[in-house]
């Protein structure tokens, strides 16, 4: 039995942009898996049922179904050894920080330039809710959240700085090729590339190169499908 994903879409079948399912995408191409992913929207709760919670990532593989996009990673490493996300316990519990690093600081500090476009990417029928939700989390309207250009630009290069030093000494934060800890960050810009037209990185920039990188390495199995 193949393995399916429930993976976020915007209004398009083919607009995904969820950093926690990039994740999992990355983590399936690593492994060389075939998913099926299917497209899901934010107001469709009841088709997750199922899974105990009503957030995606979700995995079904058999008769397991696995939710978190940390918690497929595991899943992943455990029931399909070959390939590795992170090769030794130890990897894997240095690369937490990552996970961390990536949803506590990147994720929040690049909210601010693209909720706007993905309120205009999402179907329709999910604008209140996204709207609602998010306006009451972060206490403000979508429309005044990114505030200041240029501060925001500046909070971004801040937050960017470790990591792109860290890719200009190193092709890959795995090393000489990638690995999980690569997947943790990639998701966030994976997040802004799809649904926005906002540039924060220079083409001369390391993190531009990692990016290229991380997706020629995976080439076609990393496209919508
Ligand atoms: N800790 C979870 C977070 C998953 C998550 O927040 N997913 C978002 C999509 S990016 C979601 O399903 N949101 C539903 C909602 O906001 O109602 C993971 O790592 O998978």
């Amino acid at each position: 039995m193949g393995l399916t994903v429930y993976d976020l879409a915007g209004a398009q079948d083919d607009c995904r942009f969820s950093p926690y399912c990039w994740r999992v995408r990355l983590a399936l191409a690593h492994k060389g898996l075939e998913a099926e992913f299917l497209p899901w929207r934010f107001t469709e709760k009841e088709r997750l049922v199922f899974s105990g919670q009503d957030r995606v990532p979700v995995l079904v593989d058999g008769e397991t179904v696995v939710s978190d996009s940390w918690a497929i990673m595991t899943y992943l490493d455990e029931a399909y050894p070959e390939r590795p996300l992170f090769d030794t316990a130890q990897a894997r519990a240095e690369a937490t920080f990552l996970k961390y690093w990536a949803e506590m600081v990147l994720q929040p500090a690049l909210a601010p330039l693209v909720l706007n476009d993905i309120y205009r990417a999402i179907h329709e029928k999910d604008r209140n809710y996204f709207r609602t939700s998010r306006e009451k989390a972060f206490g403000c309207r979508l429309e005044d959240l990114p505030g200041d250009a240029t501060a925001r630009l500046k909070t971004v290069r801040q937050v960017l700085a470790p990591l792109r030093r860290t890719l200009g000494g190193q092709p890959f934060l795995g090393g000489a090729a990638p690995s999980g800890a690569d997947f943790l960050p990639y998701g966030a810009f994976q997040w802004v590339a799809v649904v926005s037209g906002t540039t924060f990185l220079e083409p001369d920039d390391p993190i531009t190169a990692w990016r290229q990188r991380v997706a020629g390495w995976y080439g076609d199995a990393l496209d919508v499908r």
